[in-house]
């Protein structure tokens, strides 16, 4: 029973604590149709240009964009989206949602 209310508490400090780090998030998308080099550029300006994004790495090598951005001025979705209005489509692979 001790450890059934140690647990209970446990959960109650997770859920209260959540709001406060939900504003940075970091996510990684698979970006499409890098053919070249120049094209990370093309894709991490696009990413950057997206208000709220504080940092945007892409690995030509990997496919994949890292970004760090806040949630409470941007979405996933508006990042996909900015990659795609420049000509590389791109998918969420991973990210640090409050479930994991
Ligand atoms: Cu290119």
């Amino acid at each position: 029973m001790k450890q059934f209310i140690a647990s209970l508490f446990i959960v109650a400090g997770l859920v209260v604590a959540t709001p406060s780090i939900a504003a940075e998030r970091t996510v990684k998308l698979t970006v499409e149709n890098m053919n070249c080099i120049s094209c990370p550029y093309i894709v991490k300006n696009s990413l950057r240009s997206v208000q709220g994004v504080s940092h945007a790495e892409v690995s030509y090598e990997e496919k994949v964009a890292t970004i760090i951005f806040d949630d409470k001025l941007t979405t996933v979705t508006a990042l996909t989206e900015a990659t795609a209005k420049a000509g590389f489509p791109s998918f969420l692979i991973k990210g640090n949602t409050s479930h994991e």
